[in-house]
């Protein structure tokens, strides 16, 4: 009677545990998708990959797809610093952005395997995209 007592109750903390772990793990998978995912977003069979410009870029390092059309979308709000001067030397972009704003660059079609690098007018700060 003890015995069974007492194996039910550990059954039940392993199960609980159980829970618990899955619980946190799942939550934690949930958050590093939306981490990954946040910025991208296809529409009409276009991807618009957005970053935030202010203090530098945010995120700093995105995932993408490569193979798609691609737009960039630089997003600027009340952004005074050097970040909002942005050159991208692989597509020869160059260009002050507006203050507060977004502004859209045509990246075409962008091969998987091949990142995007985008850095401030001073070299200070800098953002890429990896295509897969
Ligand atoms: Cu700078």
């Amino acid at each position: 009677m003890n015995k069974t007592a007492s194996i039910i109750i550990t059954l039940g903390l392993v199960g609980a545990l159980g829970i618990v772990f899955l619980g946190s793990s799942k939550s934690n998978t949930g958050a590093s998708d939306t981490g990954t995912t946040q910025n991208t977003e296809i529409k009409d069979g276009v991807q618009y990959v957005t970053i935030d410009v202010k203090g530098g870029y945010s995120p700093r390092v995105a995932t993408a797809k490569g193979g798609i059309p691609t737009k960039l979308i630089m997003k600027t709000d009340g952004t005074y610093d050097c970040s909002s001067s942005l050159a991208i030397n692989s597509i020869g972009y160059r260009k002050i952005l507006p203050q507060t704003g977004e502004t859209e660059i045509d990246l075409g079609i962008p091969k998987a395997g091949e990142p995007l690098r985008g850095v401030c007018g001073m070299g200070m700060y800098s953002f890429v995209i990896n295509f897969e």
